[in-house]
């Protein structure tokens, strides 16, 4: 660790600050992580990646920059990757899961601002997260009110750009949005000094339909009988692919998916015969957000899937080519990010029939519904969801919680009454 101290006072952390953050990490994540039984060898690359969290995979961006090369932040899907990529640039997601950074963000925004939103800002003024100090640029977008009124106040401290994301899906807001992705590539040549050319954008979008494709038959494992991963370990694959490079982060991928394919041949499973299957459905967990997933497997249940932008909502949608123009596959990725059903979105019916498609084809015996506090968008959302799952006879739990883990106990016996009605049925 102490190798990387250097590195880290010259991105400018507060260094005391950030050794009380790592030094809890590992403690936490033996025990939630460590502590499971039978993992499949391939999460060893995974495991590395969180023990080197703020050491080499920042080194590698710092090494990237060294060249000349730019590293840009994001906080949300909608921000296309393949154009950073395009420009030799780096994309790191932002979005954060920690409680820690919390107490740096209630000085400044409302309390009653969702735990995603306040640890992300949190991290840039505690000055304790080495990706957002190594981004050249951050990237917010107009989602939800909290964000695009944080990203104000975070312009503040960092270089913030933010991207136009409509809130419907008609003609006009299609168009509004191609125009969004135009400035933003714009943007990016500016930053980066490179200019994108149909090509080098072709081959960014391949990579990045590769990872996707990579973590689709990834997630596929998770639709059979004798599940071979945990949905705590499924999680952090997911949400790993925000931090890693693209192309060793594929390879690692597809490997461990070999891995689970000759589990699921030989029947070898990590859960016990007749444990609930469920699926999780909601706000995104950021890293290291794994508290419901650890409540729900702690209980007895496995999580099979995540309709979530760690998860499904990122990795279902793929861009392919077109027709060899620039404007052609800018079109392409604005199509393809309008593809994800955010709650952002109204009306948004086709989340509704996303969450039943699941429900259906990873066989679940219940959805939990997660939202975090204050987050209006899934919680609202959450009263169409419930009655279209009650219609179609599938038990639903409403989970709504913060970064805190005051709350766990309570919850879990929520979750045990929940799992005790789906055994009983
Ligand atoms: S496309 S889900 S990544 S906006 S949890 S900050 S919605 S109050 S994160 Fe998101 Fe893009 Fe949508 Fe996906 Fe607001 Fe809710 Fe907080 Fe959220």
């Amino acid at each position: 660790m102490s190798d990387y101290r250097q590195m880290w006072a010259d991105l400018g952390l507060d260094l005391e600050k950030h050794d009380l953050l790592l030094g809890a990490l590992p403690a936490i994540y033996e025990n939630i992580y460590l502590s499971q039984e039978n993992r499949p060898e391939g999460m060893g690359y995974f495991d590395f990646v969180i023990s080197e969290i703020h050491g080499l995979r920042v080194k590698e961006l710092m090494d990237h920059k060294a060249k000349g090369g730019k590293v840009i932040g994001t906080y949300c899907v909608f921000v296309p990757e393949d154009v950073v990529l395009a420009a030799g640039g780096v994309p790191v997601g932002l979005c954060a899961g920690a409680q820690f950074s919390i107490p740096d963000a209630e000085g400044v925004l409302p309390n009653n601002t969702c735990a995603l939103i306040k640890s992300s800002f949190g991290f840039k003024v505690g000055r304790t997260c080495p990706y957002v100090q190594a981004s050249d640029l951050v990237v917010g977008e107009t989602t939800c009110d909290g964000k695009k009124k944080m990203y104000e106040l975070l312009a503040e401290h960092h270089p913030t750009y933010v991207m136009e994301v409509p809130q419907k899906k008609t003609a006009s807001a299609r168009a509004l949005f191609f125009d969004e992705i135009l400035h933003f590539r714009d943007r990016v040549e500016a930053e980066t000094g490179v200019r994108i050319t149909p090509d080098s954008l072709t081959a960014a979008t391949s990579l990045v339909d590769s990872k996707k494709t990579a973590l689709q038959r990834f997630n596929a494992a998770r639709k059979v009988a004798s599940l071979p991963i945990s949905g705590l370990d499924a999680l952090l694959v997911n949400q790993v692919s925000f931090y890693d490079d693209v192309v060793r982060f594929t390879d690692k991928v597809n490997a461990l998916s070999d891995e689970l394919e000759s589990r699921i041949k030989h029947g070898q499973s990590v859960f016990s015969d007749g444990a609930p299957r469920l699926l999780v459905a909601g706000s995104p967990m950021a890293i290291p957000n794994w508290k419901v997933h650890r409540v729900l497997e702690d209980s007895g249940a496995a999580v099979v899937a995540e309709e979530s932008c760690i998860g499904f909502r990122y990795y279902n949608y793929l861009t392919g080519e077109s027709d060899g123009t620039m404007e052609g596959q800018l079109r392409a990725i604005a199509d393809r990010l309008l593809e994800n059903h955010c709650a952002c979105f109204t009306p948004n019916e086709e989340r509704v029939q996303d969450i039943l498609n699941l429900a259906n084809e990873y066989s679940v015996d219940g959805v939990v519904q997660y939202s975090l506090s204050f987050c209006q968008p899934y919680a609202n959302e959450a009263v169409k969801v419930g009655r279209a799952l009650t219609a179609a006879k599938i038990p639903v739990l409403n989970i709504e919680t913060d970064y805190n883990d005051g709350d766990m106990g309570q919850m879990k016996a929520r979750v045990d009454a929940f799992l005790e009605m789906i055994k009983d049925r």
